[in-house]
């Protein structure tokens, strides 16, 4: 049975989940999804998370569990664990993480003791929700002290920083965002974790595809710990990877289970072993170093258009428009490029002034166009597509126009066939 594509099967006993499956296959394949975090995992990683590896109970890890019968699934785990030090460089690797939270869970619990104070992005200004966020339990839990992007540049300012730090001597510092489109220097907060004593921890998930391609500097000689997702530029399954060296093996492995999960999703780390396999390819590299391509690109053509991009570029996958000074807010701009086909999330841009809920921007990424194909020259119509939507957004021809040039310019680079 598992030989045999499963969706006839599914078509057969429960009809009512496959139309949904249905529609979302179709919607993925003819709307232009531009959210940064979104990518289309390959066939491959498909059928590995449809796997029999799902029924198995495997609390611990490898040849250390606390059921019988874990042969096959230690074997996934292994593979899973040996390619992802292998792709990052890491002495280390727990693959377990349900997610990039639960990856940071585990990496606030291994290196600090509630209470302790964290310095971590701001939400507003690029962060996580998970790093130091007062509505998430590492706000909750920790004392947090925000750092936020030079008003002037709208760019980390490290001067700043390091003094800010100084000042607050935090006991760790969390790097990395979801909203910042610009390289980070490690280096510059290794020296200044050093100066405070302070653990650096370093979340890849956003860059972690193009970290493992070489696209965006490494953290990995620099961090205490590295956590990700493996679903964004990764490319892989839905899920968390925590990334360090060896002295935090036990502690990291010990605070995932027992300490904050229950038993691991074994077909999820199967598909996760697929993906790192395919991110070691020549074709990983060149799918990566397009993604940041084709995101300068379209960043380019809206600053042409008299676009605010916010830091006047991109150096990775994303990039922020700032629409105030249009007199638009991203939420009614996120809302009509829906209705025209064209898929982003309303984004709070830096010293924003409207709520979380209407924000003043939306945030734009390529890596799931790039993965459909999509150059340098479909970037140039994307922009041109968003321009006419974000410049008419009440005209209902005008948007029902870009609906159908949305729709024609999906159809050219085909999904899933
Ligand atoms: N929700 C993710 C994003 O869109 O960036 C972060 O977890």
């Amino acid at each position: 049975m598992f030989e045999e594509n499963l969706f006839p099967y599914l078509e057969k006993t429960d009809p009512e989940i496959m139309e949904a499956f249905r529609g979302e296959l179709k919607r993925q394949q003819e709307q232009l999804e531009l959210i940064a975090s979104e990518n289309f995992a390959s066939k491959a990683v498909l059928a590995a998370l449809s796997n029999p590896m799902q029924n198995k109970y495997a609390e611990g890890y490898p040849r250390k569990r606390y059921y019988r019968g874990c042969k096959y699934v230690d074997m996934a785990e292994d593979l899973a664990r040996d390619r992802a030090k292998e792709l990052f460089g890491a002495e280390y690797a727990n693959v377990q993480p349900h997610s990039g939270t639960q990856a940071n869970i585990t990496a606030y619990m291994s290196l600090i003791e509630p209470g302790d104070k964290i310095m971590g992005l701001s939400l507003s200004h690029g962060g996580h929700l998970s790093h130091g966020h007062p509505v998430n339990f590492s706000g909750m839990f920790y004392k947090v002290v925000p750092y936020e992007v030079d008003p002037d540049t709208r760019v980390l300012n490290y001067d700043t920083i390091e003094k800010q730090a100084r000042k607050e001597k935090p006991k760790l510092f969390v790097a990395g965002a979801s909203a910042y489109p610009r390289f980070w220097d490690w280096e510059r907060l290794r020296d200044i974790c050093d100066q405070v004593g302070a653990f650096l921890m370093v979340d890849i998930a956003h860059i972690a595809g193009l970290v493992a391609a070489g696209v965006h500097p490494s953290p990995m000689p620099y961090a205490d710990i590295v956590t990700s997702t493996t679903h964004k530029t990764l490319r892989g399954p839905r899920g968390g990877l925590i990334l360090c060296p060896e002295k935090y093996a036990s502690v990291v492995d010990k605070f995932n289970f027992p300490g904050t999960q229950g038993g691991p999703f074994m077909h999820v780390i199967a598909a996760k072993a697929v993906c790192f396999q395919e991110a070691k390819s020549a074709e990983f590299t060149s799918y990566q170093k397009q993604v940041v391509l084709n995101a300068a690109k379209l960043a380019s053509v809206m600053m042409e258009k008299g676009f605010d991009v916010v830091s006047g570029g991109t150096d990775n996958h994303l990039f922020l428009l700032d629409l105030s000074g249009k007199g638009l807010t991203g939420k009614e701009a996120a809302k009509a490029l829906h209705k025209a086909g064209i898929t982003v999330n309303k984004n709070t841009v830096p010293f924003d002034k409207q709520s979380p809920f209407v924000t003043s921007g939306i945030r734009v990424g390529t890596p799931a166009l790039t993965t459909r194909g999509m150059k340098e020259d479909a970037m140039e119509e994307m922009g041109e597509l968003m321009v006419r939507v974000l410049e008419n957004l009440e005209e209902e021809s005008v948007i029902a126009e870009v609906r159908e040039k949305s729709a024609a310019l999906a159809a050219r680079y085909p999904l899933y066939e």
